[in-house]
C-alpha cells in the first residue's frame, strides 16, 4: 500500500538472529531489509509501511531505521545526521512520533529510542547468547527472551518473559557483548511556569497549530465528538488546510451525533456519521487488548469505541484525534477541589507509560495511521507546565484550550461539558450491563472487566492467539465461573 498518508515504516522487528517469520499486525507492504552484515553479525529487519526502503537511512557504519515520523517531513536521513553528530543525545533533539532502530558498524551494538511519550512502543530482547530484537509490538518476541538479560530503561512485559518495553523518552544502547546503557531523552517536567493567562491562551492555540500543521498529510479524517478537544482539532486542521473532513461514531445504544453536527457546520465540515451497534464495539475487545499489549481494563474501554470508528475508515487514510487533552490538562477530574487538581495532573502524567493508549498499532493493523497532537512534544510541554489554575478556571474545566478556541466553535461546543468517548458510545453502560446480567454484583463489575481483560491479554499477548480467534462470551463465562463475583 503507497500512501502519503502513511508513514514509509510503521511497524519492525529489527534481529541479529538473520530473518525470520514475523507476525506483526500492521497492514501495509511488507519487507525484510539487511541493516548490517558481516560473519556473525547480520542484522535483519522486517518492516512494514507506506515504503519500507524508505524508512531506512545508511552512511559509514550506521543504519537508521524510522518507524513513524518526526516533523519537518524529516524521515531516516535527519536522524541519521543528527546522530552522527550527536550520538544517543540526538533523541533529546528530536520531536515526533517515532521509535528508531540505529545499528553500529557489522551490528554489535544497537541504539533504540522511542518519542518523548512513548507512543509508538518498542520492545526488546537481549539474550545470554548476545541476541538483540527489537519490535514494535511485544507478542513477536515471546519465546525470544526466556534467557533476556535486564535492560537499563526497560520494564518487563507481564506475562512475557525476558521481553522488556523501552520506557518512553528513552534511548538505549545495547552492545552484544554485553554492556548496555540508558539516557532519557524527556522527562515529564514537574516544574510550573507563571504565565499571565492571556499569553497561555495564546500559546495553547499556537502550539496546537504547529502540532496539528505538522501533521497533517491527505487523506486524512478528524475523528470528532463535538466536544472541546476534538473540536478544537477540528477546527485547527480547518484553519491550516482551508478544509477538514470529520467522523463520528454512534451507536443504537448512545451517540454524539447532535453536538458533532454542529461543529461540523461551523466549520464547513465534510462530515460523516457512523452507526454502529454497541455489541459490535464490544466485540472489538480482543483486537484492542492485542493491539495496545496493555490489559488496562479503563483504557481499553476508551479505546473500544475508537477501534470499531477505525474499521470505518479508509485503508490508506490519516487520522487525527484529541486523545489524551484530559490528562495534561486535568480535564477527567469534574467536580474534584480545586486544590487537588494539580496533584491529580501529576498522577496522570506519571502513569501514562505503558499504557500505549496512543499506539499506532490500534490503526496501522486496519492500515491507517493515527495522530494525536495534544501529545506532540511541544504541546504536551506546554499544557504541562501551565499552572492548574489555568486549566480549571471560574469553575471551567480546561479553561485555557476553552478560551483559545473561543472565536472558532459555537460558543455551545466552547462550554460543553466533558463526555468521555466511552460514555458518550454507551459502551462502559453496556458492557456493565452484560455483566449484571451474567449474576455480576454490582459491586463487582469493575473487578470482571480487569479480570477478562487479563484473560484476554493472556490469551493475545502473552498466548500469542488471533484476537480474531477469541470468544469474548466463553472468556466471560470463564471468568464469572471462577472468581468470586457474583456475591
Ligand atoms: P474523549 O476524550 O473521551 O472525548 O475521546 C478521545 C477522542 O476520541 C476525542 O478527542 C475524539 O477525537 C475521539 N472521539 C470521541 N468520541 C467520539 C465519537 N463519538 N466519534 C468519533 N470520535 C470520537
Ligand atoms: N480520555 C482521556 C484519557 C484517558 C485517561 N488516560 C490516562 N489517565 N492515561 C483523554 O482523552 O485525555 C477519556 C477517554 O476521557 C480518553
Ligand atoms: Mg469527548
Amino acid at each position: 500500500m503507497t500512501s502519503d498518508a502513511i508513514p514509509a515504516a510503521v511497524a519492525c522487528h529489527v534481529s541479529t538472529r538473520g530473518p525470520g517469520p514475523t507476525r506483526l499486525s500492521a497492514r501495509a507492504s511488507e519487507e525484510t531489509l539487511r541493516l548490517a552484515g558481516q560473519a556473525r553479525w547480520q542484522v535483519d529487519a522486517t518492516v512494514v509501511g507506506s515504503a519500507p526502503q524508505g524508512a531506512v537511512a545508511r552512511a559509514g557504519d550506521l543504519a537508521v531505521l524510522l518507524v513513524g515520523e518526526i516533523p519537518d517531513d524529516g524521515g531516516p536521513e535527519a536522524v541519521l545526521r543528527l546522530y552522527h553528530d550527536l550520538g544517543p543525545w540526538a533523541f533529546s533533539e528530536l520531536a515526533g512520533r517515532f521509535a528508531a532502530v540505529v545499528v553500529h558498524g557489522a551490528g554489535e551494538r544497537v541504539t533504540v529510542s522511542v518519542d518523548h511519550a512513548g507512543t509508538v512502543p518498542l520492545y526488546v530482547v537481549h539474550t545470554w547468547d548476545g541476541d538483540i530484537d527489537v519490535a514494535t509490538e511485544a507478542k513477536v518476541l515471546a519465546g525470544l527472551g526466556d534467557r533476556g538479560r535486564p535492560l537499563p530503561g526497560t520494564d518487563e512485559v507481564p506475562g512475557l518473559r525476558g521481553v522488556r518495553r523501552l520506557r518512553a523518552g528513552t534511548c538505549l544502547t545495547v552492545q552484544a557483548s554485553g554492556h548496555s546503557r540508558a539516557r532519557d531523552t524527556w522527562t515529564v517536567p514537574a516544574h510550573r511556569e507563571r504565565v499571565d493567562p492571556d499569553a497561555a491562551v495564546a500559546e495553547v492555540r499556537a502550539v496546537l497549530e504547529e502540532a496539528v500543521a505538522w501533521q497533517v498529510r491527505e487523506p486524512m479524517t478528524t475523528v470528532l465528538s463535538g466536544g472541546i478537544d476534538s473540536s478544537a482539532v477540528a477546527a485547527t486542521v480547518r484553519a491550516h488546510s482551508g478544509r477538514v473532513a470529520t467522523v463520528t461514531m454512534g451507536t443504537d445504544r448512545s451517540d454524539e451525533f447532535a453536538p458533532a453536527s454542529l461543529v461540523a457546520r461551523h466549520l464547513g465540515a465534510r462530515h460523516t456519521q457512523v452507526s454502529t451497534t454497541v455489541d459490535s464495539v464490544l466485540a472489538e475487545l480482543p483486537f484492542v487488548v492485542a493491539l495496545t499489549e496493555c490489559a488496562d481494563p479503563a483504557v481499553n474501554e476508551y479505546l473500544l469505541p475508537l477501534a470499531r470508528l477505525y474499521r470505518e475508515l479508509p485503508a490508506g487514510s490519516r487520522v487525527m484525534t484529541g486523545y489524551g487533552a484530559d490528562i495534561p490538562l486535568g480535564g477527567m477530574h469534574r467536580g474534584q477541589a480545586d486544590m487537588a487538581l494539580e496533584e491529580l495532573i501529576v498522577d496522570d502524567m506519571s502513569t501514562f507509560d505503558g499504557l500505549n493508549e496512543l499506539s499506532p498499532n490500534l490503526g496501522s493493523h486496519l492500515g491507517l495511521w493515527t495522530s494525536h497532537p495534544y501529545w506532540d512534544r511541544a504541546v504536551l510541554q506546554r499544557l504541562t507546565t501551565l499552572a492548574a489554575g489555568l486549566k480549571r478556571r471560574e469553575g471551567i474545566d480546561k479553561w485555557v484550550l476553552r478560551q483559545a478556541f473561543a472565536d472558532a466553535l459555537p460558543a455551545e461546543t466552547v462550554s460543553r461539558p466533558k463526555l468521555g468517548i466511552h460514555e458518550g458510545s454507551g459502551t462502559t453502560s453496556h458492557w456493565s450491563e452484560v455483566l449484571l446480567g451474567r449474576g455480576v454484583a454490582a459491586g463487582r463489575v469493575q473487578a470482571a472487566k480487569a479480570r477478562i481483560s487479563r484473560d484476554i491479554y493472556d490469551l493475545v499477548v502473552a498466548g500469542g492467539q488471533e484476537p480474531g480467534d477469541v470468544d469474548l462470551g466463553a472468556v466471560t463465562t470463564a471468568v464469572v465461573a471462577r472468581e468470586e463475583l457474583t456475591g
